[in-house]
């Protein structure tokens, strides 16, 4: 057959691969440019905040088993989509989470609104797998928002992309109950889902802080996807903040991202405190025990790890979203809460080291970390190596020095060093805060290697 026959093999084969490829190239990856950026008071303000409460809460905290993980094994499917019918956390109280929060020093708040089991906290038009269906029947969103406006905490919701319930999401796990299935998942009826679920949620119950997206590792979530949702949020409140979840830019749970590539206004390390970065703002989220949902007898982390976690998470110039995982009768559990307002006692007296700070000058080490503002840096020594400290050099003068509270710290600098010294009896238990005052803007002062 002559090569020129224009039915032949291979012209048909040629003429499909242009049309492909034409038709690719036309539905495009999204270039960065069409990605709607945050509002740069909005990301300060938030940074400024550097510390918040994150809650993993819902039904399967009657089981004490992990949230959307057990599902299938070791709770059966069945079992843990009706959990839902005995859920009734009577003693829930939005006055007491709240205030809890800012006992804490904690400035926002994150709940999982819809975790990857799929059942809503809210009570939602578009599903009955949700709050009003449980014998609680109140509105949990409704309740928490009402009392963070009113005690002045921002809230944000924490929403799954993946839903292992909703059967349009249809990913290998399967899909909730009573969904014959007569067809293929549609993945753009489950997108509609989660922007109708988004929109009702911020109509209802805005305006938020932050919409903090998770799920979107599985293969259902495309990043064309994570910029449309993106673009959309921003469109439903232009000063929201969007975690880089909403993508497909997360590396894991290093959590980090190469911005303009991919949506999302910060990174989201996980379990680990985030590494030195200025210039990709970013939020560690830990657990306070070692499960994000309840847990009775869950390993409860102390008051030197945690305020330890804090402290290098801000020397890093990073914010930490601290999770806790309240229990079937609506409490937070009361050696958790015990933790929480003894970092806050910490707080309000070492407050104005974290709060509105940058991290730096010098760089998160095995000693410590230091923050900044203004003219003050904030030296954090976290553990002493003998009787000084010795960092490296920083090109600004140190016009005094003393010991956050009052109290004396002697330091000696020359060009390439600093050496600090506090008598062992002036230390701090956890943290010795120590304030040197230079003549410059701390923040202009450039990054140091201090390991
Ligand atoms: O799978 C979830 C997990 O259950 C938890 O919600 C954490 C919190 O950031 N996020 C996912 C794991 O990266």
């Amino acid at each position: 057959m002559s090569p020129t026959n224009a039915f032949s093999p291979f012209f048909v084969a040629l003429f499909v691969a242009t049309a492909t490829l034409a038709q690719t190239l036309a539905a495009g990856e999204p270039s960065a440019s069409s990605i709607l950026p945050a509002q740069p008071d909005a990301l300060q303000k938030w940074q400024e905040m550097r510390f918040g409460m994150f809650i993993h809460w819902g039904p399967v905290s009657l089981t004490g088993r992990e949230i959307g993980w057990s599902r299938g094994k070791p709770t059966p499917r069945e079992e843990y989509d009706n959990l839902y019918k005995r859920f009734n956390p009577a003693q829930f109280s939005a006055e007491e989470w709240v205030s809890l929060a800012k006992q804490t020093g904690m400035k926002y708040m994150v709940l999982t609104s819809k975790h990857h089991d799929g059942f809503c906290l809210w009570d939602s038009q578009y599903t009955d797998y949700d709050i009003a269906s449980t014998p609680f029947g109140r509105d949990v969103i409704k309740e928490l928002t009402d009392e963070c406006k009113r005690q002045g905490i921002a809230f944000g919701p924490y929403y799954s992309i993946l839903d292992w319930y909703q059967p349009d999401y249809g990913e290998s796990r399967g899909v909730g109950p009573g969904y014959e299935l007569d067809r293929q998942p549609d993945i753009r009826k489950h997108v509609d889902y989660v922007k109708n679920q988004l929109q009702e949620l911020n109509q209802k119950y805005g305006p938020f802080h932050v919409f903090w997206f998770d799920g979107e590792w599985e293969s259902p979530w495309t990043h064309e996807m994570g910029v449309d949702l993106n673009n959309f949020c921003r469109r439903l409140q232009p000063d929201v903040l969007i975690n880089n979840r909403v993508d497909k830019g997360r590396r894991g749970m290093h959590g980090m991202f190469q911005p303009g590539e991919f949506a999302g206004d910060y990174g989201t390390p996980e379990q680990r405190v985030g590494t030195f970065d200025r210039s990709v703002p970013w939020e560690t989220c830990m657990t306070i025990c070692r499960q994000w949902a309840w847990k009775p007898n869950d390993e409860l982390k102390s008051l030197q790890q945690c305020l330890q976690v804090l402290v290098l998470t801000a020397g890093g110039d990073g914010n930490l979203l601290l999770n806790v995982g309240p229990m079937p009768d609506g409490r937070i559990e009361p050696r958790q809460a015990d933790r929480l307002r003894e970092m806050g006692a910490w707080l309000q007296e070492n407050g104005e080291s974290i709060y509105g700070t940058r991290g730096g000058p010098f760089e998160p080490g095995k000693w410590g970390a230091s923050t900044c503002k203004g003219k003050t840096i904030y030296l954090h020594v976290l553990n002493w190596p003998g009787d000084r400290l010795t960092l490296p050099g920083i090109p600004a003068k140190i016009t005094s020095a003393q010991l956050l509270g009052g109290g004396s710290a002697s330091v000696e600098q020359s060009d390439d060093s600093i050496r600090v010294e506090v008598s062992p009896e002036n230390r701090g238990e956890i943290d010795t805060v120590v304030v040197l005052q230079v003549d410059r803007d701390a923040v202009m002062i450039p990054p140091v290697d201090a390991p």
